[in-house]
């Protein structure tokens, strides 16, 4: 599923490219926040997180790159993994802190 996401993300970026355009640069995104409302490490983050692992990038409506970006809670440089759910999980309640 990561490597289809992958993929799928390689693909959108040279689909959205032209070579007379300069690329767009992702406007920052605040980790951990998945579903883009500015809070970071919600309840409603995790189930986006979770329902995005099993359903897969259909999920990502408000912005795939920057929902796909705030997806490396565990600052590993892996974007959505079981990993990253599980460290935002021990983020919400207190066993674990979030990177910046
Ligand atoms: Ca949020
Ligand atoms: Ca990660």
């Amino acid at each position: 599923m990561i490597r289809l996401g992958i993929l799928i993300l390689t693909f959108f970026i040279i689909s959205c490219g032209s070579p007379n355009e300069p690329t767009k640069p992702i406007t920052s995104v605040l980790r951990g926040d998945l579903n883009l409302n500015d809070y970071q490490y919600e309840i409603a983050d995790a189930v986006l997180y979770s329902n995005y692992l099993v359903s897969g990038n259909e999920v990502f409506t408000k912005g795939f790159l920057k929902q796909y970006k705030a997806s490396d809670v565990n600052n590993d440089g892996v974007y959505v993994t079981a990993e990253d759910l599980m460290y935002m999980v021990k983020i919400i309640v207190g066993e674990a802190e979030p990177y910046e």
